[in-house]
């Protein structure tokens, strides 16, 4: 069998998969036909005459669509008031950040799959063509189904042969944050990145209207320094975090305007990781898991959510406050790149002549890490081939000393567009910077003063 063409990544927008899908819609509803004839009014004709419980949700009228940073949708077409999705199980050859690809099991050319988007009260078709050389199968996490559509392998169906396409059609009875993922070698499969969103809209608009709704999904992975493959069997020593499929300095920001209100769906299908998301400057409240709304009574405010795996939680807040704001996985070591992890601990070492020494054996010989990592994120050092640094992006003061599960919400008082806006100004007085002599003289602080007396003083002081 002639394996088809991919369509690449990039090329990945509307019109060209609506042009493709129309290809192969043609050929699947012939295939269908011939079904049908073969089979006399046998399944496929049951199948054929379910009816939707609703006219299909549109965008923009029905609902406002989510943003996926870095990412991308699965587009779909109504036939006979059916919405028809067509994803394409494939090897995929993903970036993370910039310097480091390695070969992925995805969804359309995409680590993760494109989110699947739609609206309570539609009928969806899902075909799931596998062009993996191994079979899968299609779960949709957290959506309410029927049994047999519910994608378990061997549980629920057979496994999706390689060139074998399945289909899958549900009634959706639900609003929220889903997912979906291969159900059949779950371990290699999604550890391979076989994941993805599935965002389903109420019917009717609850809530105050929400202005900017992202969708990110979680994810970990280990890739050997210099190796092609991220390592499926990895249980504990994760080296890339991602946030749709991104490590920083590769995450896109979320862009918003002050005074918006804005809903960060936060999806975690990591192998072994449950990732406590940190966002800065605000308070937010837990809205909705993947089992439903929250109560509001129920809503605790917080400024960290806790995203186990397996899970989806929704946050909400009113972005009042203008800046760069940090929202990273608040495990340290999950704001790491890949060279971050394994390294021998040099923290107050003293090198002495050893550099000296080595230096003559290894020209350009340097001990490194005696006052941590931070001085790796900017030595413009050489890394070995595909592989990038264990921290650092370049921020509007300095470098930044995290990677990894890291990226940053820019909230601005206008904007002309939602592309990045480039790094926030702080108005005048409201840096931290270098004190000033005058200040510390007049405060009365002796920065030469022994830090015991210090901290005594205030106590008797307090
Ligand atoms: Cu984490």
């Amino acid at each position: 069998m002639t394996k088809p063409k991919q369509t690449p990544n990039h090329s990945l927008d509307r019109a060209d998969t609506s042009e493709a899908l129309s290809r192969r819609q043609v050929l699947s509803s012939s295939a269908l036909t011939l079904a049908a004839g073969a089979l006399v009014g046998g399944i496929a004709r049951s199948a054929e005459a379910a009816v939707p419980a609703s006219a299909p949700g549109q965008p923009g009228r029905d609902y406002q669509p989510v943003i996926v940073p870095n990412g991308a949708k699965l587009p779909w077409k109504v036939v006979n008031g059916v919405k028809v999705f067509h994803l394409i199980a494939e090897e995929v050859e993903h970036e993370y950040a910039p310097g480091i690809k390695a070969r992925c099991w995805g969804y359309n050319g995409q680590v993760h799959g494109p989110l699947i988007e739609a609206v309570e009260g539609d009928r969806v078709r899902i075909y799931v063509t596998n062009r993996l050389a191994a079979p899968t199968t299609l779960h949709c996490h957290g959506v309410l189904l029927d049994n047999g559509m519910d994608g378990v392998g061997g549980l629920n169906q057979k496994a999706i042969l390689p060139g074998e396409t399945y289909k899958y059609e549900i009634t959706l009875r639900q609003h929220g944050t889903c997912m979906y993922h291969s159900h059949h070698d779950e371990m290699t499969q999604m550890g391979l990145g076989m994941t993805g969103l599935f965002v389903i809209h109420p019917r009717r608009a609850r809530g105050a209207r929400v202005d900017r709704d992202f969708a990110l999904m979680l994810h970990e992975w280990r890739v050997n320094v210099g190796a092609s493959r991220p390592d499926p069997n990895e249980m504990s020593e994760f080296n890339l975090l991602t946030i749709n499929g991104k490590a920083f300095p590769g995450t896109d920001p979320l862009v918003v305007k002050k005074g918006q209100r804005v809903r960060i769906r936060i999806g975690n299908l990591s192998a072994m990781d449950h990732h406590p998301i940190h966002l800065h400057g605000y308070q937010f409240k837990v809205t909705d898991t993947d089992g439903g709304e929250v109560p509001e009574s129920a809503q605790l405010p917080e400024t960290t959510v806790l995203v186990p795996v397996g899970s989806t939680r929704t946050v909400e807040f009113v972005a009042n406050e203008p800046g760069d704001w940090a929202m990273h996985c608040h495990m340290t070591h999950h704001v790491m790149n890949q060279m971050g992890h394994g390294v021998p601990n040099m923290i107050g070492v003293k090198p002495g002549k050893v550099d000296a020494k080595v230096q003559r054996l290894l020209p350009g010989y340097m001990t490194m890490g005696q006052t941590g990592m931070a001085d790796m994120a900017d030595m413009q050092m050489s890394v070995p081939r595909n592989s990038i640094p264990m921290v650092g992006g370049h921020g509007r003061y300095d470098v930044i000393t995290m990677g990894g599960m890291f990226t940053i919400l820019k909230v601005r008082d206008s904007l002309t567009s939602y592309a990045d806006p480039g790094w926030y100004e702080a108005p005048a007085g409201t840096l931290a910077e270098a004190a000033p002599s005058a200040d510390l003289a007049r405060d009365g602080i002796d920065v030469t003063a022994p830090s015991k007396a210090w901290v005594d003083a205030s106590v008797r002081s307090g």
